[in-house]
């Protein structure tokens, strides 16, 4: 297997986003993100570090574009930090911080790399957030605003627009579990933020859509399976795939919020009040980012007692459903190995909606990295999963499902949100004392698979 296995125009492409390679926080009149503020609070990130300095992205962009485009890779996503582009979240937009983005777009293009923009992957300026973040309807209006002044000053270079990154992990780790930024634990409100997330979604796509633009979203659904067939696990099973999955993809795919869901969590009467809006969170979409790690295999509390209110949870509603251990292989995140999970997921999708092209918009591994004497990375963990990923996707797009690209998370390493600088993904090294770029075996071999 290698590039030619899969079709000619197959879009080959790495990923990163913008709080977590970029750094110059600071600079040319960036305003705070609540990862800022996040980061800076004791006790929020594994090695208390911050995206300060994070990859210098920002002076170095121009080097990383290189170094994508020397491994045959042919598009480039990247996400636009709100803060840069309007410092407050609402008003003007900050010249230099679109200039910064067209300056990442002009490099992509020079270098033969096709820009994918995301507008939302996680840095919700501050001040919008102390007007109540996500949990209020009129962070999606400022969301449009923001998206629809970028747009109209990049069209000319950027043809390709993800709204949101993960939708699932701002709401129920930003609000539900406190993991993420801004570390809120709201319990079922968490679900008030997953509808302003797709409201905001929905209000970008109707205000940035044009005939010569594609415009999707990155979801990150997983296949949930239940740890046997008892009707109780199955129940687990059914509130866990409501929640990681059919919570976004229904509405966006087939026009409702799922009934079940809704009613799980107390939250029927709310989402009630805001269903003509679900004609515009529905509205056509070019394409769906799914981002794809590992799935998930449920039981049901011991007790039969699913809801445990008021704790960290992820999970609203179903708080005590348990999280089993099939016996995987897992990476250093503890997430296990399974690539028939990203055949699962994208039948999944699939089904709900059979014309609609899909990207794999995330795929990857964290490894620590060996370091040798010579100065090679060797991450054979790495390059084993991307092999049996793409092995995977490979299949997928022979038997005739309408995958169009895959993304590997991620260019090079950088700040893995609540982990710090403790965990790498990269196809790239990154020496955070020297901030020296060194390609990885990994990337050294996925530069033969493409063969280019
Ligand atoms: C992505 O998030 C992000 O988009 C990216 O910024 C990040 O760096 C990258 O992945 C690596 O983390 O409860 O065992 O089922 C992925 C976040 C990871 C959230 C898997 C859900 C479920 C683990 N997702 N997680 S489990």
């Amino acid at each position: 297997m290698n590039r030619t296995t899969f079709p000619d125009d197959f879009v080959w492409g790495a990923a990163t986003a913008s709080y977590q390679v970029e750094g110059a926080t600071r600079e040319d009149g960036r305003g705070p993100s609540i990862w800022d503020t996040f980061a800076a609070t004791p006790g929020k990130i594994a090695d208390g570090e911050t995206g300060d300095v994070a990859d210098d992205h920002y002076h170095r962009y121009d080097e990383d574009i290189r170094l994508l485009a020397g491994l045959g890779l042919k598009a480039y996503r990247f996400s636009v930090a709100w803060p840069r582009v309007v410092p407050t979240g609402s008003g003007a937009a900050n010249q230099a911080g679109l200039d910064f983005y067209r300056r990442i777009a002009e490099t992509c293009l020079a270098n033969g790399v096709t820009p994918y923009a995301t507008l939302y992957h996680w840095d919700l300026p501050q001040p919008l957030e102390d007007a109540g973040g996500w949990l209020v309807r009129d962070t999606a209006e400022r969301f449009r605003d923001y998206a629809a002044l970028t747009q109209d000053a990049l069209s000319d270079v950027i043809s390709h627009w993800i709204t949101l990154n993960e939708p699932w992990c701002s709401a129920f780790l930003g609000y539900g579990n406190g993991e993420h930024a801004p570390g809120r634990v709201e319990g079922a409100d968490s679900l008030k933020a997953v509808h302003h997330l797709l409201l905001g979604h929905g209000l970008a796509l109707q205000a940035i859509k044009t005939p010569d633009n594609t415009v999707g979203i990155a979801l990150n659904p997983a296949p949930v399976y239940a740890a046997s067939e008892s009707d109780a696990d199955r129940d687990a099973q059914r509130r866990v795939d409501g929640l990681r999955n059919r919570m976004f993809l229904d509405p966006l795919l087939l026009g409702k919020y799922p009934a079940d869901v809704l009613e799980d969590t107390g939250t029927a009467e709310w989402f009630g009040r805001y269903d003509a809006e679900l004609r515009l969170i529905s509205a056509p979409l070019d394409f769906l980012g799914v981002n794809y790690y590992c799935p998930s295999t449920v039981a049901a509390p011991a007790d039969g007692e699913f809801a445990a209110p008021g704790g960290p949870t992820t999970q609203p509603g179903s708080e005590k459903v348990v999280a089993v251990d099939t016996g995987l292989a897992k990476t250093q995140m503890g997430w296990g190995i399974d690539p028939n999970g990203l055949r699962d997921i994208l039948v999944q999708i699939n089904t709900l909606a059979p014309e609609l092209p899909l990207y794999i918009t995330e795929n990857g591994a964290a490894y620590p990295d060996e370091v040798t004497a010579d100065g090679t990375i060797e991450d054979p963990e790495r390059q084993a999963y991307f092999e049996q990923h793409l092995a995977t996707a490979a299949e997928v797009v022979a038997e005739g499902l309408p995958l169009k690209g895959y993304f590997a998370w991620t260019l090079m390493d950088n700040f893995e949100w609540s982990w710090g600088y403790t965990r790498r993904f990269g196809l790239v090294h990154i020496d955070y004392t020297t901030q020296q770029r060194t390609i990885k075996n990994s990337g050294l071999w996925l530069k033969t698979f493409l063969g280019r």
